[in-house]
């Protein structure tokens, strides 16, 4: 029998993480409020990644934990298969209105991975269930990020994490990724070239020929894979090939989702409406898990056929629409609706755009690239070492007060949509004091 040790750190096999590296020197979060987390050994840490950019209004927020608090004293849990409770009823309709039409139902789940893994079954179910079972194929992008199950790995684009996990999904394939750091370095926003990087969707189409394709996925921005901001007219494109083929065009929001451009949703941003919009992270403010896939209502109807005593997607998860996620949701809507946090945009994008850009010209800087409240700085990496210059960034800055999210050599940044300018002015001298000081 294993005797629980105390203080041991043996036994959380921690995702995503250098496991012997960290037990070494373990960074160990006590508490959170605001702007803010605090150590173990009791220092403050300015919250510069919103956790892992899902805590948009910020921590503690009593408001959510009144309501989670309240929920689980009235309803810890309710079946949602054949079932129903209220609040996910009222939640689908109120995430609803919040996207363009036709994206008027959502299908809840309880991760970003799992948001992924549904949009792309419904996808492949949707073209049989309207006569097209011949469209199975799955095309994604490289650097796409999509979570870590099969199908979001075989969809996504990061070779270490695809390389380990055996032949993964059939009838995938890829377009290229748009990152263009000779042509684009230190755009602000998106950046000029690159539209045609779209036209690749058309040859890879010609390829395997548009009956045997259902869908297209891709993050409006990669967000994981260190803030890869579109070209212009590049999503627009997207959109007009996979209409002219009759392909579904799937965003993953689950970063951009929820105010982190500067607007409430990419689809906002850009001006594009996709088929289906992959959500999670910012849709509880990262309290309670939970993810929500937005459907077409073309899509939707498609399944609403047959009997009716019969049903129509056999999906679903054992927490899908669980009550203390609805509740925790309702009250981080409010909060984001009371204090416009999803269109803090206009106020702050500028300001935080030039923070950063003011980092240029500091040692091993390569390029800085921004879009809403999200920022990146791209590092030259160590010859034969990649990733530990930015590793180290992230050790120093963690010594000096800043928790931020280093990607391969990139700096990305994604403060809770409540930072001030005095925050950000704190995180980029911070920076600015790390790159000086690397070697
Ligand atoms: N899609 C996108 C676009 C994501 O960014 C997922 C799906 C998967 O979500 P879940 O909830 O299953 O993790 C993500 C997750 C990082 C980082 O440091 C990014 C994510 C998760 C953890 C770390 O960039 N994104």
């Amino acid at each position: 029998m294993n005797v629980p040790v105390p203080n041991n750190l043996e036994a959380f096999w921690m995702p995503f993480t250098a496991n012997r590296q960290f037990k070494k020197a373990p960074r160990l979060l006590a508490s959170a409020s605001g702007m803010y987390y605090t150590t173990a050994d009791g220092r403050k840490l300015l919250d510069a990644a919103a956790g892992l950019w899902c805590v948009n209004a910020g921590h503690g927020r009593r408001e959510i934990v009144e309501a989670v608090a309240a929920q689980i004293g009235e309803l810890d849990y309710a079946p949602a298969f054949q079932m129903g409770h209220p609040k996910a009823f009222e939640l689908a309709a109120r995430l609803t209105s919040m996207m363009p039409k036709p994206l008027d139902h959502v299908f809840f789940t309880n991760s970003g991975s799992e948001s992924v893994e549904t949009a792309l079954k419904i996808a492949v179910a949707y073209q049989r269930a309207r006569g097209k079972g011949t469209k199975t194929r799955l095309i994604g992008r490289e650097r796409g990020y999509h979570g870590v199950n099969f199908g979001g790995i075989s969809v996504g684009g990061i070779p270490t994490n695809r390389k380990f996990f055996g032949s993964l999904l059939t009838g995938v394939d890829h377009m290229r990724h748009t990152h263009d750091i000779e042509r684009n370095a230190y755009s602000r926003g998106q950046p000029e070239y690159g539209v045609e990087f779209a036209d690749e969707l058309e040859r890879i189409i010609y390829l395997h020929d548009a009956s045997n394709i259902a869908a297209v996925i891709v993050e409006p921005m990669s967000g994981s894979t260190g803030v890869l901001v579109p070209p212009k007219g590049y999503l627009e494109r997207l959109r007009e090939i996979c209409t002219k083929h009759d392909i579904l065009l799937i965003f993953d929001e689950v970063i951009t989702g929820f105010g982190r451009l500067g607007t409430p949703f990419a689809v906002d941003y850009f001006g594009v409406v996709p088929d289906m919009v992959t959500t999670a992270k910012g849709i509880t403010n990262g309290v309670i898990p939970m993810g929500g896939v937005f459907c077409s209502s073309e899509i939707y109807d498609a399944f609403m056929t047959g009997p009716e005593h019969a049903i129509e997607l056999f999906h679903g998860y054992t927490y899908s629409a669980h009550p203390v996620a609805c509740a925790a949701s309702m009250a981080t809507l409010d909060i984001y609706a009371n204090e416009g946090l999803l269109n803090r945009g206009p106020e702050l994008a500028k300001y935080f755009e030039d923070a950063l850009h003011s980092l240029k010209g500091l040692p091993h800087v390569i390029d800085i690239r921004n879009i809403g409240l999200v920022g990146a700085i791209e590092l030259r990496p160590i010859e034969g070492e990649p990733t530990k210059r930015a590793f180290a960034a992230f050790l120093s800055a963690y010594e000096k007060g800043v928790m931020m999210r280093t990607t391969g050599d990139i700096i990305a940044l994604s403060p809770p949509l409540i930072v001030s300018k005095e925050q950000i002015d704190f995180l980029v001298s911070v920076i600015a004091d790390v790159l000086k000081t690397l070697s």
